[in-house]
Formats: C-alpha cells, sequence, structure tokens
C-alpha cells in the first residue's frame, strides 16, 4: 500500500522537509512539550524522573521516524530477512543506547543542560528491561544491536514478560527474591500494537476430516489464547537503519473459554481468562535448567518447528513432502550448552495434552527420520535409540534438541572448543552423519554498549589515539592500539581512565555497603551467575587462603603484599540450594575479613547484590582483573570475559570456552591461565579417591568447616561436596594453580609499566569478540542473508 500511497506521501513530505529537528531549542520545546502533554505535568514543575520520561518521549519520536523509514525500505527492496527466535533479551536500559546510536546524544545533553538538567542523571533514572537470565539473553540483546548496525533485514521475536527476572536482595547474607515490576512505570521504548493478534491454541483433538476430497488433520483446540505484538524498535549505529524487536504478551481471548460463560460461572471464568495472560507473566528464573516440563516454557523456540509445519499442512495445505522441505531449509540451530543434562527435554504426556497437532507432527518427523536413518546406517538399535526424537522409558520424553538438528539445516556452537565437544560428545552421532550440518560462530559483545555507553572516558582515549571514531562500527580497528602499547603519553592517560571508573565503583560500593576501598588496591571482579561449574567457590577459598598468609605474616612480610578489593557478583537461581550457599558464604567471609582492623586495605571482600546490565556497566569498567573460573569444558563460550577484555581489564581463567580464543589473539604473556585443560578433566575424575589435593586446600576448606565464618552447620554440604569423590568440579585439583596464577596477577601489578601494557594489549586485541563478526559470520554462512541499507 505504499505505493498507492506515495503522491499523499509526496504532499506531506512538501508539508514539512525534515519531521524532527535536532537543534537545541527544537530539542527543548520537544521535551517541554511532552511534560505537558505526555508525562502531563505542568511545565514549570516536574522532577528528574518526570523529566527522563518526557526526555524519552523525544528520543523515541525520532527513533519512530527511523524505525518506519527502515520498515518501508524493506518492504520495498524485499530482501531475504532473519527472523531472530528467542525466548529471551537482556536489554538493559536503551535510553542512553539509543541517543548514541542515534547520534543525537550530545545534542540532547546540551538542550537539557540549558533547562537545568544532566543527561547521566536522567538516564540513571531508567530501570532495567531485564527479559533474560544471563549469558545466553544479553547475546540475544547484543547481536540485536549488531544486526541493526550492519544493516541486516532482521525480526527479533521474544516474549513480553510482565515480571523480569527477580531482584536480588540480601537479607543477613542470604538472597532473598523481589518481583521485577518493571511496567509499572510505564515503558515508553515499546509501542503497543493492539491489532497485530494472532490466536494461539492449546489442547482440544485432532480429528481426521476430509477437505475437496483429501483427507486432513484438523485440531479442535480446547483454550484459545490471544498473542499481542509489542514493538520494541533498535537502532543501528551510523546508519538510518532502525529494526524491531517483538514481544509477544498473552491476553485471553474473546473464545477463550467460552463455555464457563454460558454455564453461568460467571466468577470462575473471568479468574479462568487471567491463566491466559499468565503465560507472559514471568521469566523463568533458572539460567540452565536441567528438568524440563514445558509449562516452564524454557529457554529453546523449538517448538517453533512443529507449529511452522502445522501452519503448512494444516492451513496451508502443503503436502508433507513439501512442507518438510521448507523445514529443513529455514531452520538454524545455534545451542549454548555442553552438558547433556542441559539438553531439553518434555514428556509425551504433557506434549499431548496440550499440543496434541504438534506431538503427532513430531511423531511423524521422527517416523520418517528413522525409517531413512534405518537406510543408512542399518539396525544398530543403540544408535537409533539414541538418535532418535522420542526418548523411550520409564517417562516418555521429547528430546528437543534432536528434533532441532533432525530439523535444521546449520547447528552452530559457540566456540571452537565448544563446537568440537558438539562433534565429539554431545552429538557425535549426528555430526557423524551429517558433517556439513556442523559449524560455529564464536560470540561476540557489542562495543556500542560495553565501550562507548558503559565507559565514556576510555571511548574518547581509543578515539584519540586512533585518530577516528570509524572503530565503533569498525572493530577491527581496534587493533590499532598496539602500535601504543608502550607509549608513555598513553600509559598515563589510559591509568586516568581506569582511575576514573575505579572511583566511580567505589563511590557505588560505599554507597551500598558502606565500605570503604582503597583505590591503590587491585579491583579483582567475579560477576556472572552463580553456578558451580563456575566455581565463585574456589575464588572464595583463594580468599580465605589469602586471609589466612596475610594473618601469619611478619611486618616486614605484609608490606609486600598486594592490596586487594574482591568483588563478587550475581543471582542464584531461587531453587538452587548450593549457589545459595555460596552467596551466604561470600557474605560470612567478608563479614570476617572486612571486620578484621588487623588487615585493613590489604583485603577486602565486597558482594554486589541484584547483578544486571546497569551494574555491569559501571563495575567492568572499573575492574583491574577478572576471573573466568569455569572447570575446562563447562563454559560454552562465556561473554563477560569479552566486555572486561574490551574494557582492558586482565583475564585470570581456565583454558575454557572462547577463553581460548582470547589468549590466541591477546597472547599467552598477557593472560593469567590457570587449570587442567578441557582434555584432561576427564582422566582427573576417572582418578576419584586417588586423586590427591594440596594441604592449603584442605586448610581453608577446614576453616569453613571448623566454623571461622560461623553458620558451619549451614556449610557443612557445600564442603561436603567439594571433597573425596564429590568433586565433580575439580576444585581441589585445580587449586594449586589457581593460587599460582593469582600470585603471578599480584607480580604484574606491581610493575604498573608492564600491567599497563597488558591492559591495553587486552583492549586492543578485544577485536574478534565483537558482536559484529558474530553477526556478518552469521549472515553469511548460515543465514545467506544481504545488508539491507535506509538511505539517509
Ligand atoms: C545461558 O545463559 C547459557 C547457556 C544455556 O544453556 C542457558 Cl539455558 C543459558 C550461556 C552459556 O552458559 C555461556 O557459556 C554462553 O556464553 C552464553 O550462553 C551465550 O552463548
Amino acid at each position: 500500500d505504499f505505493g498507492e500511497r506515495k503522491g499523499q506521501a509526496e504532499r506531506m513530505l512538501g508539508l514539512m522537509d525534515v519531521f524532527l529537528k535536532n537543534d537545541p531549542i527544537s530539542l527543548q520545546k520537544d521535551i517541554l512539550h511532552h511534560v505537558e502533554y505526555t508525562v502531563a505535568r505542568s511545565r514549570f514543575s516536574f522532577d528528574d524522573f518526570e523529566a527522563y520520561q518526557a526526555l524519552a518521549h523525544s528520543v523515541r519520536d525520532r527513533l519512530i521516524e527511523r524505525w518506519h523509514d527502515t520498515l518501508i525500505h524493506f518492504k520495498k527492496e524485499d530482501p531475504k530477512r532473519v527472523y531472530f527466535l528467542s525466548l529471551e533479551f537482556l536489554m538493559g536500559r536503551s535510553l542512553s543506547n539509543i541517543v548514541i546510536n542515534l547520534g543525537i546524544r550530545d545534542q540532547f545533553a546540551d538542550a537539557l543542560s540549558q533547562l537545568g538538567f544532566d543527561f547521566e542523571v536522567l538516564a540513571e533514572q531508567e530501570g532495567d528491561a531485564c527479559l533474560g537470565n544471563g549469558g545466553l539473553a544479553r547475546l540475544s540483546a547484543c547481536q540485536m544491536d549488531s544486526l541493526a548496525t550492519l544493516d541486516y533485514p532482521a525480526v527479533g521475536y521474544g516474549l513480553r514478560y510482565q515480571y523480569g527476572l527477580f531482584r536480588q536482595v540480601i537479607v543477613d547474607g542470604f538472597q532473598h527474591e523481589q518481583p521485577d515490576y518493571w511496567l509499572n512505570f510505564g515503558n515508553p521504548w515499546e509501542i503497543e500494537r493492539i491489532h497485530i493478534t494472532y490466536p494461539v491454541k492449546f489442547y482440544g483433538t485432532v480429528t481426521d476430516e476430509f477437505l475437496n476430497g483429501e483427507k486432513c488433520k484438523v485440531w479442535v483446540p480446547g483454550e484459545m489464547v490471544e498473542a499481542v505484538a509489542y514493538d520494541n524498535p533498535i537502532p543501528g549505529y551510523g546508519t538510518r537503519n532502525t529494526i524491531n524487536l517483538r514481544l509477544w504478551a498473552a491476553k485471553p481471548s474473546d473464545q477463550h473459554d467460552m463455555e464457563s460463560f454460558n454455564t453461568g460461572d460467571y466468577v470462575d471464568a473471568v479468574v479462568n481468562r487471567q491463566r491466559a495472560e499468565s503465560i507472559s507473566s514471568i521469566l523463568y528464573p533458572d539460567d540452565r535448567s536441567y528438568q524440563v516440563a514445558l509449562q516452564l516454557n524454557d529457554t529453546h523456540p523449538s517448538l517453533a518447528i512443529a507449529e511452522v509445519m502445522r501452519v503448512l499442512l494444516d492451513e496451508e495445505h502443503l503436502s508433507w513432502h513439501r512442507a518438510w522441505d521448507i523445514i529443513c531449509k529455514i531452520f538454524s540451530f545455534t545451542t549454548h550448552t555442553v552438558s547433556p543434562e542441559g539438553l531439553e527435554k518434555i514428556p509425551v504426556d504433557l506434549l499431548g495434552n496440550l499440543l496434541p497437532r504438534h506431538l503427532q507432527i513430531i511423531y511423524d518427523i521422527n517416523f520418517n527420520f528413522v525409517e531413512e536413518l534405518k537406510k543408512m546406517i542399518g539396525l544398530d538399535y543403540d544408535r537409533l535409540t539414541r538418535m532418535s526424537i522420542v526418548e523411550e522409558g520409564a517417562v516418555k520424553n521429547i528430546r528437543m534438541a534432536n528434533l532441532s538438528v533432525i530439523c535444521s539445516h546449520t547447528v552452530n556452537g559457540v566456540s571452537r572448543l565448544h563446537s568440537e565437544l558438539l562433534r565429539t560428545k554431545l552429538f557425535k552421532d549426528f555430526y557423524d552423519l551429517w558433517p556439513h550440518k556442523f559449524q560455529y560462530k564464536t560470540n561476540g559483545v557489542t562495543q556500542r554498549r560495553w565501550i562507548v555507553v558503559s565507559n565514556p572516558s576510555l571511548c574518547a582515549l581509543i578515539s584519540k589515539w586512533l585518530g577516528t571514531e570509524a572503530w565503533i562500527r569498525d572493530i577491527d580497528l581496534l587493533i590499532g592500539l598496539r602500535d601504543y602499547a608502550t607509549n608513555a603519553e598513553l600509559h598515563q592517560e589510559w591509568k586516568m581512565v581506569k582511575k576514573v571508573n575505579k572511583i566511580r565503583l567505589a563511590e557505588y560500593i560505599e554507597a551500598m555497603s558502606g565500605l570503604k576501598v582503597s583505590l591503590d588496591a587491585m579491583f579483582d571482579v567475579q560477576t556472572k551467575r552463580i553456578h558451580e561449574y563456575k566455581r565463585q567457590l574456589l575464588n572464595i577459598l583463594g580468599i580465605i587462603h589469602r586471609y589466612d598468609c596475610i594473618k601469619n605474616m611478619d611486618k616486614n612480610d605484609r608490606k609486600k603484599v598486594v592490596p586487594r578489593v574482591c568483588i563478587i557478583g550475581g543471582k542464584a537461581a531461587p531453587g538452587y540450594e548450593i549457589a545459595k550457599k555460596v552467596i551466604k558464604l561470600c557474605h560470612a567471609v567478608a563479614e570476617k575479613i572486612n571486620n578484621d582492623n588487623d588487615i585493613g586495605d590489604l583485603l577486602k571482600l565486597v558482594f554486589i547484590p541484584d547483578y544486571n546490565v546497569s551494574v555491569a556497566e559501571m563495575v567492568i569498567p572499573g575492574a583491574d582483573l577478572s576471573q573466568h573460573l569455569s572447570t575446562a569444558g563447562h563454559e560454552a563460550s562465556g561473554t563477560g570475559s569479552m566486555k572486561f577484555l574490551m574494557n582492558g581489564c586482565l583475564l585470570l581463567a581456565t583454558a575454557d570456552g572462547s577463553t581460548i580464543e582470547m589468549v590466541e589473539e591477546i597472547g599467552q604473556d598477557n593472560v593469567f591461565l590457570f587449570g587442567a585443560k578441557a582434555h584432561e578433566v576427564v582422566a582427573l575424575r576417572k582418578k576419584g579417591p586417588t586423586l590427591k589435593v594440596p594441604l592449603q586446600f584442605s586448610r581453608v576448606v577446614r576453616m569453613i568447616r571448623d566454623g571461622h565464618f560461623g553458620f558451619e552447620d549451614y556449610f557443612k554440604s557445600l564442603c561436603d561436596k567439594i571433597e573425596g569423590t564429590s568433586d565433580y568440579f575439580l576444585l581441589g585439583a585445580d587449586f594449586m594453580s589457581y593460587l599460582e596464577a593469582q600470585a603471578a596477577a599480584d607480580k604484574a601489578f606491581v610493575d604498573e609499566e608492564r600491567w599497563t601494557k597488558m591492559s591495553i594489549l587486552s583492549a586492543a586485541g578485544s577485536g574478534r569478540f565483537s558482536s559484529d563478526r558474530t553477526i556478518q559470520e552469521y549472515a553469511e554462512n548460515t543465514w545467506d542473508i544481504q545488508p539491507c541499507r535506509c538511505p539517509f
């Protein structure tokens, strides 16, 4: 319909050549307009939050212009598009990111200061959009930014949860979860599309019917829910392109359970209608859920396969052959896990009840697959059983990973090591059958969020030394910093930037906990979801060891100790007992150390509560050292490390996930590596009880057991988990190597010049870990799509 309206559109353009202007007066008029008419406060009296709202609406107007233009441009050019399906998007705050990508941050900041407001202060009024758990969810957000920036015709699809990830509150050192009412204060970044709705059917029965003499399946659902679209425009940087992230909310449909209304049970019927909304009401707070049942609406959207198949068969009336052909061409699958328990399964009974037609289709897919497989590999029943989509047993399950591999043309891992593990372990049977399907795309993060937005001083410094801002779109240029790795002037400026960021972090720590920390200390950070395999416990044991060593030192030796501020942060899944105990242990140890006057500034331990995107934006730039301690072979990729690296923070890490590739980029000398390698881990586990653990390790565990930090009964199960044969994640085996790496970090830190050089080289070598590179590889090797750039 754009063609038909063209005449009209041209007339409109004649009336106003540019819709919204960005000079200071226009911006101020716009902000005040929104204060008066959108926020409905007097333009003579409004507070910071109201100013933020008005500002956000002024930005939103500009965003919407570009978004419309992009959508029209895509429609006109009609390129092949990619639809990015994810159940989680961890967007964080939007304002700064949006104005920077639109290229109008400074204009807005100037306009605001003339009105007596500070842009940064207003930006902090915004709450985080936490529609996801951890790495996987933030990856989706970074990739949307890259898709928009690189002009790819992409659409993101997800769910608009009414409650985001729980807010973590610490009471007496224990984690408590509180609901995240993120929509209560309005959300200026979304556009409600009340007319874009789709019916979603549940339950009911499938019958055979005849249509035009042909047999077909008809699904008569028992319940209907309406999906309503909410669009979230995502602007690219240095381009007019602004793509769409469409999040769906569940609303009861008019036809939802009409029967109860008719039978007169009005109150019950209304209550029942509210059940419909519950589908998108809450994000399931488990980062990697092992037991799976469908109603939890788990991390994988692979049911979409059966749904597309259903639409093609039952609504478009395609033959099975044609529908299947389409499926095999359109789906590609990325997996983010290394453990077999991480693979999603859905009980057949549950699926058959909730989505009977989908189950039927999955069975049909499986039947065809197994028949084909028999022709290829013969009657190797063990292998047929392993590869089947249906898992037989006491409880019959659908293996969603097998479904995804079978129906996708490409299976991607998220790092080279991960892909290797997929090919040799997790999906070996499938790899032997279809080696061509298996690829990998090492993850990346967006430098727009993780340098430009969160570390403006570093951003300015990099641009100054590279003589250009082009690296913000073209990350490969970052390597140019290497030329100045020993330049004394850059060293001075580099240290200043780190100092500014450490001050910001120190102020936050003091405001939050009352603890004063020394800026001369090494800021040593481990922030990520709490998980046994990520080994926050190893970090805490190391801290106890350090504390114990300092206690036993004389005055002279103490002078040689490198002061440290150890910072730990992250949420534990509400039902994950061990992870919660780790949080409590961290607080118990912190209580002891921080109140020991004998220790002073030599060692401090801080737990930062409610770690989320905004907190990360403040913590990461202020870190000197960051720890990534996963037992080798367990972290599929890891993306936090990439953000730290970009910010010139040194890594202390195991050879796991993407870290291996990071070491290749920045050189072994610039990372503190430790621990068993992935291929050694299996052998170490086999040693079991004969495995020797160092005395130092037994000593610190004993300190916990003996009640040095109180709560010895509560911590007993934690200690039991890491001693003897039950030390699955090999804390004991890696302990000495860990302490050596820590000692190496101390040694490097006292040599300021060496440390600064390592820091510069870390940032300079981080270019490969931009999500721009990841997305470009996906576009070229998996999706086969081309950029489609909207004219300015
Ligand atoms: C999640 O955040 C990740 C994997 C999962 O299977 C689930 Cl359910 C959630 C993480 C990986 O643990 C991490 O190594 C990786 O960097 C990230 O996904 C993005 O690929």
